[in-house]
């Protein structure tokens, strides 16, 4: 039971500011708080000074260590508990009324059932602390192509990221007004104070976590964990799992995708959208910086991990990047690898499970060839390359920095484009040590979707699992789609058939390994020659060879300038092995047994196709 004077303080504090005048809301925050219990409720407006008090509060509670501000202005570095550093894709539920609108891919709970398991662990667990409503919208203020959320949280690193990574504040609740739409998501950490109890540095519950997913009544409920995608509930749980759920039902797709745009030495500009799984890329793709042999040539970037794509009455598909931040992985980003990401992290950074250096500044492995002589791990303790060199990462392998995408010095001037930029192509891309080519393309739509529904990649840290694992990840939305994947890939299939001008859609693999197990092609800038045929197929000049996947570059289609990079060294990225495709088709098989009934039959044709077409390999 509360204190008497704390029902008083939080009835009190329940009275929203003036402005907020949503019946719908306010009845959802007092029902939470009741639930909840918080000693307090803090209205957010997303100003400075609130962000100012939001850093205090962490500075002292040791959530945040301020990083020198003479290296690193107003950033700094926050170290989680070691077991919350990524997503937990096993505690993640989709709760539709029928489970088979879950599909096979996701795990389901009746929704009356999740809905008790979450009123016993909801009930009191913000006690001893503050509830923060948190109003956001994913995509500009007031654009016809954004939608708002609100999120319930008790912690403030989540309040202080979704200012970062959403457009977040007062304005949300104008736009509003007295009865629009949103999309309600409760978070807590899980970790009730009892009075006078001390906090930890990063309260998580360490044993229960539950991502939970209404897609009928769209709704969000995030318990026990403090960790980017697990917390900060606009990004993967809202803009995928639930925007997936809308775009099926509304008519446009909600996808794991970076948006790039390509500027041609004359001008033309073309604009890609990409799938990888997480940790496979994405940022450093979309902020890529052209070898110098591509001189007048320019990549600028609109978004980095989510696109939402909608129909124009110009008969193309237009992208927007849902979210205002990156949450980007550290360890391997450098300025060899991805100069536009080091140079976004001048200032203004939260880094979480980096490596803290002597000075007051971040490492992380890759970060530089040699690491420094002494470090602070993402843990907390000593280190010094000895400890590097006995296997002990000094920063966690899914260490993240936040930033504003505004940071960016590669940003695209149409980044925060209401209308959004319309899409020329689609990229789908795993990481595979074998089996997937460079690059290939597709003959149609309908093989286009086949590809992306087969993808497989090598599981990353970005979620809990066993690293290094092929699996499944069609459209890099295995974790991510919020309904059954047969008829996510019904919709794409329909989506196709929707628009006059569908993107032309290719798939790539960066991370074909060699004989001795190096990375077999440079990747990063350098695939820009890649990215340069893509464009050049969309605009109809660039040769092509016919292979049983489709049309690939051969060796001299590509420009080499400035990349000593041979024939053979090309053969040996872009080989089609048939004992490979053996085991390759076979795990297509395993995986359209899973879909079941629900596969589109236009699937089941471009399996028998693409069978035919390797017999001969
Ligand atoms: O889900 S996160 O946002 O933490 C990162 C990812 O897996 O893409
Ligand atoms: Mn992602």
């Amino acid at each position: 039971m509360n204190h008497p004077e704390t029902i008083a303080t939080l009835a009190a504090s329940v009275s929203a500011p003036p402005h907020v005048r949503h019946a719908r809301l306010l009845g959802w925050v007092r029902e939470m708080a009741a639930l909840a219990k918080p000693d307090a409720i803090v209205w957010c407006d997303g100003s400075d000074a609130e962000n100012e008090d939001m850093i205090g509060r962490m500075l002292e509670s040791g959530t945040l260590l301020r990083l020198d501000p003479a290296k690193r202005p107003n950033s700094f570095l926050a170290r989680s508990d070691p077991s919350d550093v990524a997503r937990v894709e096993d505690r993640t539920f989709i709760c539709s009324q029928r489970e088979e609108d879950a599909g096979p891919t996701n795990n389901w709970r009746a929704p009356a059932e999740m809905r008790a398991t979450l009123a016993g662990l909801f009930d009191g667990a913000m006690r001893g602390r503050t509830m923060y409503v948190v109003p956001f919208s994913m995509g500009p203020i007031g654009s016809p192509i954004a939608h708002v959320g609100v999120e319930l949280t008790d912690s403030p690193y989540v309040v202080a990221s979704m200012r970062v990574m959403t457009r977040m504040g007062g304005a949300v609740y104008d736009v509003l007004g007295a009865d629009g739409d949103f999309v309600p998501c409760v978070h807590s950490v899980g970790a009730p104070l009892a009075p006078g109890q001390r906090d930890v540095a990063w309260p998580c519950n360490a044993t229960t976590k539950y991502i939970v997913h209404f897609p009928e009544t769209r709704e969000i409920w995030s318990y026990g964990s403090g960790y980017g995608g697990n917390a900060l509930l606009g990004k993967k749980c809202f803009a995928l799992r639930i925007a997936s759920v809308m775009g099926r039902d509304q008519g446009w797709l909600a996808e794991h995708m970076l948006i790039l745009g390509v500027t041609t030495p004359q001008g033309h500009k073309y604009h890609v959208a990409a799938a990888f799984p997480s940790a496979c890329g994405k940022t450093n793709f979309a902020m890529l910086i052209p070898p110098r042999a591509f001189r007048g040539w320019q990549v600028t970037t609109i978004g980095e991990d989510i696109a939402w794509i909608k129909p124009g009455v110009d008969g193309r598909l237009h992208a927007i990047n849902p979210e205002a931040g990156c949450f980007g992985v550290a360890p391997g980003t450098s300025h060899e690898s991805n100069p536009n990401a080091m140079a976004m992290l001048h200032a203004n950074v939260i880094f979480t499970n980096v490596a803290l250096t002597d000075d007051g500044d971040v490492w992380w492995e890759g970060m530089t060839k040699e690491p420094p002589a002494h470090l602070i791990d993402w843990q907390g303790r000593d280190w010094t390359p000895a400890d590097g060199k006995a296997g002990r990462k000094a920063a966690h392998a899914n260490a993240r920095f936040t930033v504003p995408m505004v940071q960016c010095p590669s940003v695209d001037p149409d980044w925060d484009n209401p209308a959004g930029v319309p899409i020329d192509a689609f990229v789908f891309g795993g990481r595979r040590s074998d089996t997937a080519p460079l690059i290939v393309e597709a003959r149609s739509w309908e093989e286009g979707v086949y590809k992306a529904a087969t993808m497989g990649s090598e599981m990353t840290a970005a979620a809990a699992g066993t690293i290094g694992e092929v699996r499944r990840d069609p459209f890099a939305m295995l974790p991510f789609c919020g309904y059954h994947v047969g008829d996510y890939f019904a919709h794409w299939l329909e989506m196709g058939r929707k628009v006059a001008k569908p993107p032309k859609i290719f798939a790539v693999n960066w991370f074909r390994k060699d004989a001795a197990g190096r990375f077999a092609w440079p990747g990063f800038g350098e695939n820009m020659r890649v990215l340069q045929w893509i464009v050049g197929r969309c605009a109809g000049g660039a040769r092509a060879v016919d292979t049983p996947l489709g049309p690939m570059p051969a060796y001299g289609d590509l420009n080499w300038e400035g990349l000593d990079f041979d024939a053979g060294r090309y053969a040996e990225v872009t080989a089609i092995r048939r004992d490979e495709w053996e085991r390759e088709l076979a795990a297509h098989d395993a995986l359209f047994d899973k879909v079941g009934k629900r596969r589109p039959e236009a699937l089941a044709g471009e399996r028998e196709r693409l069978g035919r077409g390797l017999r001969g390999v």
